[in-house]
């Protein structure tokens, strides 16, 4: 299919040069066709680029309007516009050699005065992205639904008081499924958005929970009769737009699963600058998840510590990445899941080329940290020295403990008798920490 003219024309399809690369637009890291474990780097890393951020975002904040201008944001109507945005953005993808993308509807499609115009705009949209999936081989990651936005989800969409607005919100993700159906998306996103409160004053939080988790078990039994596979996630983050999300973070959405029998239908999604804003590392979520088998997809960014909003930026450090990763090849990867780049420019990177410099530097730190990770992993030193760490629970009573055959009388008896008081051991952290330091930087 045609997608000329190309959007842009200044840049080639990104080569990768290796370490010692000479030229900005290149990889130093990520070669998609390098072949690790008989599958292509590609294939590991399933980059996944995110539609609201690189093709809807502005450069806009609550201090003043958008400061990017794209020269493709042309056309007779808003559909049309849309087609135009998203040839672009599947030249991006082709460039940037990254295979899927992510979308929620409205980024795609333009709202309508009427839900049956929104619909009608985004089957038109979706249509136009299965051509262009098709032409470029790009796939979709996962779909999810605006429901913060529109001034109706004010108060929440599954969670809002009235009964109306949760109705039109069911309305509008089955209409979302059957689009992220039509795109044989891989996964299916629910990130609560404005599903949380502002004050106790004037929220039911009980009442609220229950609505939230009737309207997933709706959303579960959509899928199943469209016969829609894909896996669905939950995307926590505890505050931000609402003082007080209801997904605070991985802990709390397992218990939220568990509580309403979900466990089984969902894994997690969860965001570096989501996790950081709980007051946790990416890696903590990722162990949380994983400790669960619930561990699904990443969403890639970062936050700025000394600003602490959600800053949603490219990701470029290398050791907070690289811990990450050990522990999501511990846990066997991200099966349908990728590393999708829910990041946005800065404010005055402007220019079309800051979009490749911007995903560039993401993939290569993401390609570098999975190399380490791989590394680490293959030595061994960190796993056999928490193996040891924790031996004592591998054989005598430490293994009558850990098997449930020890009960306080039996241990009583045993700390009474022969084993009296334990010797301390060292945790050995600043060993560990220069260990890491040592394959970080030699
Ligand atoms: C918001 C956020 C969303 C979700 C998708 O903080 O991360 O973009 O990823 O709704
Ligand atoms: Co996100």
């Amino acid at each position: 299919m045609k997608t000329s003219p190309a959007h842009f024309p200044k840049i080639k399809t990104i080569a990768y040069e290796g370490p010692g690369a000479a030229h900005a637009l290149a990889f130093r890291h990520y070669n998609p066709d390098e072949i690790v474990d008989g599958k292509s780097l590609s294939e590991h890393m399933r980059f996944s680029i995110a539609y609201w951020h690189s093709f809807r975002g502005t450069g806009s904040d609550p201090f003043g309007p958008g400061t990017i201008v794209r020269p493709w944001e042309t056309g007779k109507d808003p559909v049309s516009v849309a087609k135009v945005r998203m040839n672009a953005a599947f030249e991006f993808h082709q460039k940037i050699r990254a295979p899927f993308w992510a979308f929620h509807d409205r980024d795609i499609a333009p709202e309508g005065s009427t839900l049956a115009q929104s619909n009608k705009n985004l089957e038109a949209v979706v249509a136009h992205a299965k051509q262009l999936q098709k032409a470029t081989g790009v796939k979709l990651l996962w779909g999810t639904a605006n429901l913060f936005s529109h001034p109706r989800y004010m108060c929440g969409a599954s969670t809002n008081p009235d009964a109306h607005v949760f109705a039109y919100a069911a309305a509008q993700v089955k209409s979302a499924l059957d689009a992220t159906q039509e795109l044989g998306g891989e996964n299916y996103v629910f990130w609560g958005g404005r599903e949380g409160y502002e004050t106790l004053l004037n929220t039911n939080l009980k009442r609220e929970q229950d609505h939230l988790a009737a309207f997933l078990h709706m959303a579960v039994d959509y899928a199943k009769s469209i016969g829609f596979k894909g896996q669905f996630l939950i995307e926590p983050k505890p505050k931000e737009p609402t003082k007080h999300q209801y997904d605070f973070d991985v802990a709390s959405g397992i218990a939220f699963l568990r509580t309403y029998g979900l466990e089984k239908q969902f894994k997690f999604n969860i965001e570096t600058n989501h996790a950081t804003l709980a007051g946790h590392t990416f890696q903590h979520e990722i162990e949380v998840a994983a400790s669960q088998n619930m561990l699904g997809s990443i969403d890639a960014n970062s936050g700025d510590l000394l600003l602490g909003w959600d800053t949603d930026q490219f990701n470029t450090d290398v050791k907070e990445l690289t811990l990450a990763m050990t522990s999501i090849l511990k846990a066997g990867g991200l099966g349908s899941g990728g590393f999708n780049f829910d990041a946005k420019l800065r404010r005055p990177s402007i220019d079309a080329e800051d979009l490749f410099h911007a995903h560039i530097g993401g993939m290569d730190a993401y390609a570098l940290a999975f190399k380490l990770a791989r590394k680490i992993l293959a030595d061994g030193k960190f796993d056999s020295f928490v193996a040891d760490r924790y031996a004592s629970f591998d054989t005598g009573f430490g293994k009558d403990i850990a098997t449930g055959k020890a009960n306080f009388k039996s241990l009583e008896k045993l700390v009474l008798g022969k084993l009296g008081e334990p010797t301390p051991k060292s945790g050995k952290q600043e060993y560990l920490e220069n260990l890491l330091n040592a394959y970080l930087h030699g």
